[in-house]
Formats: structure tokens, C-alpha cells, sequence
């Protein structure tokens, strides 16, 4: 590694800004190679900065690979001993509390491959701010707590016909040498990492959205030419979202435009600019021949939440990096209440519990664990995590449940008043809760502060006598990577009580059937009187809040949960905890080298959903799909990966062995031959049809992989087509998956997204994947390391989506997944940190396995020059 570490920043550490910058004018004149950037700044000493005793401070600006030019101030060329350029920026001695700063340098977008600033995406100019990406355009304070006015003036090649930034366009025109020329202006102050810059030759789709109050708002998608036909349903989708923000939380759009743009090299989803959002294409641009409903969802929650974002994040923004959590941790809260008010709600909470159980709580529970308001961090690119986002949503989703729906309103509505136009902490938004409604949240905040995920023990007695229900609740917190002896904490836990025929038991006079205990301490009995039978307990319902609970249920109290519970959620969680228990005894025989037994009670829960009607087809595919290798990996103390595939082929292949003939029958009744719809009741159809036709297949019967040959064949939509190719990939004979593949890339390979898809079936393919088909991925001529959906397909779907061949015992998938993290390193060091997360759980795994990673892990740290990004990840791991 590095001899000069880099440094660990510090919460503790924050003080305001020296000074502030009140009006940003910039000026782009566009080039590959030598784009010239001139900024002039209003800079004004900030009356709350520390006045210290030794004058005016020095001005500092963050810079990183810029070619500086020029500095003057007040329109004067300042000699070089009044600044000092330095690793990181410029120091500039300051004279007088207020003055004009115009500094110029030039910065090469082609050659930027970290795809943080400037950069081309298929000579598309494009950027991306967040969090410390504006330095790599220009000398600015790049931190969130200096908002300005910007004013920024594109100048480019007449081949790049669309010029756009945030705000309006005040002017446009040719220059002299005949070059196209864009004024924008954004009315509002927003803080350096929300601008945004697009040149390109770009078509788009346009549209309007009249608000609440009247105003006629004009809505713009951009995309090049190709795929101007994959933008009605993100059109839609924002729609949709303008709407719900103004029924639910009374928030209106503000400019008079706003505009996204498809970009198809791009580091995470989406980035909520003002005005002018950028997306990753993927994340976007959709039609039913080419995208699957699974995308089709995807882009309309990520199309909500950065339009979300332009009240939660724009005009209320965060203080400083650490609060990251107040407008993610919030947002992504209310993009998953839309999703769920436009689709299944409990499919919705099903879905995101899944990924917070299979991955969050393993980054809790691993060397990266920190809380949802982080104390420190080396690179912020690191903290863009499942804890600050997905367990930052259910800490705000508690304070709902805790407050009620109309406080919690009173509540935000209040937060959005008060801080409207400033740059904020959570703590902020846990008071505005508790003003609005005179409530204490004071225990709730360690929610923010601990990390590592609770632990609840439940036990219960019944007195026959007195008709008393006891439940007794402990609480526990572990121990995580500095932070040890946790604090109890403030945990909603919604529970009710079910009697012999299935119905809830009411719990008051009133007649309520469903309440939320309170947990404050390290252990509570609540007790519950009148309740004439002995009960069984539905507990956590809806997920109240992101903890494991553990209660010792019987398999067949979960068959009859899986039957009975009213809550949807719990029913389905029936269902896995099922599943859990025939997985975990399966994993003991295989390592005691027992015949593996047929899991009776799993089967016959499953033939009892598949065979009802009554319930929501979407749910009932939820309820047959067994928890991945990688959430039962997650379940262990000790990982012993070759036990995990074993017992779940055989839980799998055992179901479809015996529920064959239901199976069947519920693919036929669902194989409609209908027009395509993005409607919730077609995706359920579909969702269901597809997992049926998903063991059919693992039964290897050739009439099963028949009816996928044939669904491949009919090539209806992509959700078909995908969920048809991915069957005949995993189950069928292996050069009949192979001519599939190739058909279906001579179909699609101009289409990029599809393509995206393709490499994903294969690398995640536990049978076809193996480690060196995906090498031959790498050297697909449709391959490319510096996009990172492709690397996302191919290398992150076989490290983190292929349990199977990742694992092999000889460990060749730890060194091949090490190789390309330092090949990505010096492309893109936000990619190859994220992409190293299968590596850095090595101590959960059986010794053999660990040792095997962990020397992956330590061939990366070995390797010399690291990312900061990369750097901080592989030390944390292995220390
Ligand atoms: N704020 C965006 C996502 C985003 C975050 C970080 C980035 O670079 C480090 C880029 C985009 C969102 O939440 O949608
Ligand atoms: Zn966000």
C-alpha cells in the first residue's frame, strides 16, 4: 500500500466555512482533450466562521487533476506567492472580507475513465458531482454546506447540438468561429455537487405536468437518437412521482423545466441534479421487448427518488457528508411508499427486506460496518452504502411507525419549512419530528449513532388462569468495528396475536387487533390480559424495524402462519423461516455426510400457497422463492459454502420434483397470450408464471424445458424472453444453452441494455457460469472494463450473484475477482471498491475458504499504488 495513507476525516472535526460563495459563473468551452473552465466567484468572508486573531484565513479550494491557468481577483492577475497549489488544491491569501475570485484551468474529459467530473460517455459530455466530483472541473469549496447561484455558459462544436445545465436557459447563440453557445441560470443556491453539465447530439421526448398550484412545468427526456423510443414509462413514472409528492408530503416542483438525460457510463443509478437529473441508461430507458418488469420497476422507483430528492437533498440539503443519511436514508423512505401506493405493498417491503437482510446486515456485521450517520470515513465514495440508505429508510420509516402517519406529515412539513434553502444535519430533522408534535425521540437517536444490527429474543407464557399473554423481549446489540457495548435501543415492534381458527385475538376493549410495543430496554415483558386461548404470536409485522427476531416457532406454527397471518409481509416471512429451518438441517447432514432428507413441511407450505387462488400472484411468488445462497450465508455463524449450495439444490430440486403436476398447471392458467402491460396485476402474472416455469425446469425434464424453448421462441417481452433463456442457461443441456445465447445475441446486440442482460444470465448462471466462460465474457468484443454496467454484469454478477462458482474450493474465483479489482483500480476506483466487497468477508468463512480470501485480499493491499477508495476498504478488511 501506499507509504502516505490517506487521511481519516473526522464528524468531530466539522467546523462552518471561512467564507461563502454567493453568485458561481462558469464558463465550459468544450473540448476532448483540453476543455477550458473559467470560474468567477463572488467569494464573502462567513460571519459564522471562527474570526480567529490572526486576520482573514486563507481561502483554500479543492482541486484534483486540474491544469490551473490563471488566477486573478478583482479582475487582477495575482502573482504566484499569494497562492500555493497543492496536493488536493489551492491556497489563495486573502486581503479583503469580500471580493471577486476568476481563476481558469483546463481538464481533459476523454481521458477521465473514474467517471467523477467531466467525462465523455460515447462522445457524450457529462457529468457527475457527487459527492467530491466538482473538483475535478474546476477550484471551488467543494462541500455541501457552501451553496451558491450558478450561472453557467456552454460553449461547443455545432456536432453537439444539445447544451444544458441546471436552472433555465437565459441566452443562446453562435460565437464568432461558429460555435453553438448556452446560458443557464439556476435561481436556487445549491451546493456545488448538485451541478450538472450535458453536450451532446441527443434527441428527446417532451411533456408537461401543471401543478398543484397551476403552473405548467415542461419535462424533457434526453437520449441519443437509438433509444428515443424507451422513454414513455420513465415519462410516466415522474408523473406519477410530481403527483404523489404533492398529495402525500404538499411538495411542489419549483423550476419551469426539468430535464433527464440517459447516459450509459455511469457509476451508480442515478444523481439528482437540480433541474437537470442524469441516469445511468439502464436505469431509464425501457420497452417491453428489451427491458423486464423487474427494470420496468426499477426505473420508476429510481425516476421517483430523484425527483424526490429536489425537496429531500436540493432545497433542504446536508451539512456535511456525514449526514448523508438525512436525505437518503428519507428519500429512499419515500420512494418505497411510492412504489408501494403504485404497486403491491407487500411485495414492495418483501423485496426491500430482502436486500436489507441478504446484504445489509451483512455489511453491518462486517469490517465496513459503521452507523447510519458515520463518525469517519477516508473516501465518502465508500459510505454511499445499504446501511446509509436502505437501514437510513427504515430508521425513518420507525419514527413513522412511532408517530403515526399524520405527525409524521406535521412533522415533515415542518422539516421542509424551517431548513428550506439551508444545508442541515439529521439531528435536525429528528427535531423538527418531535417539535411538530411534542414528542421525544431522545433514546430513538442511537438509531443514527450505533451500528451493528439488534438482536431480538422472544419468549412467551400463557396463564390459563388469569388469561394472561407474557411476552418477554431482549434485546441485544453486537459489537461492531470500534463501537462495543451498545445502548439499548428504541425498537417498534408491531405485533398481534392469532387464536386457534386463524382470526386476531383483540387486544383491548376497543377491540384492536394489532399494536406496536415500544422496546426501550435491554429486556421488557408486555403483558396482555383477557386473552381467552393460548395465542400465537405474529411478531414484527410489516418488518417494524431492521433487527433479526428470534422465536422459537415450530414448523408447523408456520405452516399455519403461512395460511392464516392477516399481515402479508409475516405470511411470507412464515414461509422463509420455514425455508430456514429445512436449509439449516440440511446443511448439517451434508457435513456429517448423512443422506440429505426430503424437507416434508417446506413442500407441503409451498403446495398449500401454490394452490390458492385467493392471494396475490405476486405474493405467491415471493412465498416460493427460498432465500438466496447469499441470505442463507448471512444466516451462519460460520460459513461453509460448499453445505449452502448443496442444501439448497436439494430444496429446490426436491419442490420440483414434487409439486411437478402444480406447477404446471398454475404455468398454463397463467400463460396468457395478452398485450403487453407495465400494470402491477400483469407483472404478478408474469412474476408467478416465471417462477413456476423455473422449477418446472430444474426437474431437467425435457417436456419442462420444452414449454421454455417455446415461451424463448414466442418472444413476447423481455420478461419472458429472459426469464425463458435464464431457465434453458441454468437447466438445460449445455449446447442447447449455448445456441439460445448466441441466437439471442444475434438478435439483440445492438441493444445495450439487453446486452447488459445477456452477460448477467450467464456470469450468475450457477451451471453455465463457470469462472472461465466468464473470462470469455472479459473478452467479448461487446465487453468494455470502463462501463461500468458491464462490469457490473459480468464480474459483480459472478463475485456477488454466483454463490456456486465464486466458492470453488479451489479458490480460482477469489484470485480472478482480485485481478480485476486492481486492473479497475486505475480505471475507476469507485467501481473496483465496491466491486472487492465479496472479499472482505472473509472471517465469516470456514478456515479454508478464509485463508483462500483473505490472501486475494492481500495480493490487492500488496499491489502498491491503491485508490483512496480502494485503499480504505481492503486496510479495513484486513485489520
Ligand atoms: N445521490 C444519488 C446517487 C449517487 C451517489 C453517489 C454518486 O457518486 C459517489 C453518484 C450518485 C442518489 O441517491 O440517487
Ligand atoms: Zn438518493
Amino acid at each position: 500500500m501506499k507509504d502516505n495513507q490517506p487521511r481519516t476525516i473526522y464528524l468531530k472535526d466539522y467546523k462552518v466555512p471561512d467564507y461563502l460563495i454567493d453568485h458561481t459563473e462558469l464558463t465550459f468551452d468544450l473540448d476532448p482533450q483540453a476543455t477550458l473552465v473559467k470560474s468567477r466567484l463572488k467569494v464573502r468572508r462567513n460571519p459564522a466562521a471562527d474570526p480567529g486573531d490572526s486576520g482573514l484565513p486563507a481561502l483554500w479550494l479543492d482541486g484534483v487533476d486540474l491544469e490551473l491557468l490563471s488566477v486573478s481577483i478583482n479582475g487582477k492577475l495575482l502573482p504566484a506567492q499569494r497562492y500555493q497549489e497543492m496536493t488536493g488544491g489551492l491556497l489563495l491569501a486573502v486581503e479583503t472580507p469580500e471580493f471577486e475570485l476568476e481563476v481558469q484551468n483546463r481538464i481533459a474529459p476523454e481521458s477521465n475513465t473514474s467517471l467523477e467530473g467531466l467525462y465523455l460517455s460515447n462522445g457524450m459530455y457529462c457529468t457527475q458531482c457527487e459527492a467530491e466530483g466538482f473538483r475535478k472541473i474546476t477550484f471551488y469549496p467543494d462541500r455541501p454546506d457552501v451553496m451558491s447561484i450558478f450561472t453557467t455558459t456552454i460553449v461547443a462544436p455545432a456536432s453537439y447540438p444539445v447544451l444544458l445545465s441546471n436552472g433555465n436557459k437565459i441566452d443562446s447563440g453562435t460565437t464568432q468561429d461558429g460555435r453553438l453557445r448556452v446560458t443557464w441560470e439556476d435561481p436556487f443556491a445549491k451546493p456545488a455537487y448538485l451541478f450538472a453539465l450535458v453536450a451532446g447530439d441527443l434527441q428527446y421526448v417532451e411533456d408537461t405536468f401543471t401543478t398543484s398550484s397551476g403552473r405548467e412545468v415542461k419535462l424533457q427526456l434526453f437520449t441519443e437518437a437509438r433509444n428515443i423510443r424507451k422513454c414513455e414509462h420513465a415519462m410516466v413514472s415522474l408523473k406519477h412521482a410530481m403527483r404523489w409528492d404533492e398529495e402525500v408530503y404538499g411538495r411542489e416542483y419549483d423550476l419551469d423545466i426539468f430535464m433527464i438525460v440517459a447516459v450509459d457510463h455511469f457509476n451508480m443509478g442515478a444523481m439528482e441534479n437540480k433541474g437537470l437529473n442524469i441516469f445511468n441508461s439502464a436505469c431509464v430507458l425501457a420497452s417491453p421487448e428489451t427491458a423486464t418488469d423487474a427494470a420496468f420497476q426499477r426505473i420508476e422507483s429510481i425516476v421517483a427518488h430523484e425527483y424526490f430528492h429536489n425537496w429531500s437533498g436540493n432545497r433542504v440539503t446536508c451539512r456535511d457528508w456525514f449526514q448523508l443519511s438525512l436525505k437518503e436514508g428519507f428519500t429512499v423512505f419515500r420512494d418505497a411508499e411510492f412504489s408501494a401506493d403504485m404497486n403491491s405493498r407487500a411485495v414492495k417491503r418483501i423485496e426491500d427486506v430482502t436486500v436489507l437482510r441478504t446484504a445489509q446486515f451483512a455489511e453491518d456485521g462486517g469490517p465496513m460496518s459503521h452507523p447510519v450517520r458515520p463518525d469517519s470515513y477516508m473516501e465518502i465514495s465508500n459510505f454511499y452504502t445499504l446501511t446509509v440508505y436502505e437501514k437510513g429508510a427504515e430508521v425513518v420509516r420507525m419514527i413513522h411507525t412511532i408517530l403515526g402517519p399524520e405527525a409524521f406529515r406535521r412533522g415533515s412539513d415542518l422539516y421542509f419549512e424551517r431548513h428550506d434553502g439551508c444545508a442541515v444535519t439529521c439531528e435536525d430533522f429528528v427535531v423538527a419530528m418531535e417539535d411538530a408534535n411534542d414528542a421525544d425521540l431522545k433514546q430513538f437517536r442511537r438509531w443514527y449513532s450505533q451500528a451493528g444490527t439488534p438482536v431480538l429474543d422472544v419468549e412467551d407464557r400463557y396463564d390459563e388462569d388469569k388469561g394472561e399473554y407474557t411476552l418477554k423481549i431482549r434485546q441485544h446489540t453486537p459489537d461492531t468495528p470500534g463501537q462495543k457495548d451498545k445502548l439499548p435501543l428504541c425498537i417498534p415492534v408491531t405485533t398481534a396475536l392469532l387464536g386457534a381458527d386463524g382470526k386476531e385475538l383483540p387486544l383491548n376493549q376497543a377491540g384492536a387487533t394489532e399494536t406496536t410495543l415500544l422496546l426501550t430496554e435491554a429486556c421488557q415483558e408486555f403483558v396482555f390480559g383477557n386473552i381467552k386461548e393460548r395465542p400465537l404470536p405474529s411478531l414484527l409485522r410489516g418488518f417494524s424495524a431492521p433487527v433479526k427476531l428470534r422465536y422459537d416457532y415450530r414448523d408447523h406454527q408456520l405452516q399455519f402462519l403461512m395460511r392464516h397471518d392477516s399481515d402479508e409481509f409475516n405470511r411470507w416471512d412464515a414461509g422463509q423461516r420455514l425455508a430456514l429451518n429445512a436449509l439449516a438441517a440440511l446443511q448439517v447432514q451434508f457435513r456429517a455426510g448423512e443422506a440429505l432428507r426430503t424437507p416434508d413441511a417446506l413442500i407441503a407450505g409451498y403446495a398449500s400457497v401454490l394452490g390458492n387462488g385467493a392471494l396475490d400472484p405476486a405474493l405467491v411468488a415471493k412465498m416460493l422463492a427460498l432465500p438466496s445462497a447469499q441470505e442463507l450465508a448471512e444466516q451462519e455463524g460460520e460459513i461453509h459454502a460448499a453445505a449452502i449450495i448443496a442444501a439448497r439444490e436439494f430444496v429446490r430440486n426436491a419442490i420440483a420434483d414434487a409439486l411437478k403436476p402444480e406447477f404446471l398447471a398454475r404455468y398454463r392458467q397463467l400463460d396468457q397470450r395478452t398485450p403487453y402491460s407495465a400494470e402491477a396485476a400483469d407483472i404478478a402474472r408474469r412474476s408467478l408464471k416465471n417462477t413456476c416455469l423455473a422449477y418446472l425446469c430444474a426437474t431437467m425434464d425435457d417436456d419442462a424445458l420444452d414449454l421454455a424453448r417455446s415461451q424463448l421462441a414466442r418472444g413476447e417481452n423481455m420478461t419472458d424472453s429472459a426469464s425463458a433463456l435464464g431457465a434453458l442457461v441454468e437447466f438445460g443441456p449445455v449446447e442447447d444453452a449455448e445456441q439460445h445465447l448466441e441466437s439471442f445475441y444475434q438478435q439483440w446486440q445492438q441493444d445495450t441494455q439487453v446486452v447488459e442482460t445477456w452477460f448477467g444470465l450467464q456470469s450468475t448462471s450457477a451451471s453455465y457460469g463457470t469462472l472461465e466462460r466468464v473470462q470469455q465474457l472479459l473478452g467479448h468484443s461487446a465487453f468494455e472494463l470502463t462501463n461500468p454496467n458491464k462490469v457490473r454484469a459480468v464480474i459483480g454478477g459472478f463475485a456477488m450473484r454466483n454463490f456456486k462458482q465464486f466458492h470453488k474450493e479451489d479458490g480460482s474465483g477469489y484470485e480472478f475477482l482480485s485481478d480485476q479489482v486492481i486492473a479497475l483500480d486505475k480505471l475507476n476506483p469507485q467501481i473496483a471498491a465496491r466491486l472487492v466487497t465479496p472479499l472482505t468477508r472473509w472471517k465469516k468463512y470456514a478456515a479454508s475458504d478464509a485463508g483462500l480470501i483473505k490472501s486475494a485480499l492481500q495480493r490487492i493491499a500488496e499491489c502498491g499504488s491503491l485508490s483512496r477508495d480502494l485503499f480504505e476498504v481492503v486496510s479495513k478488511s484486513l485489520s
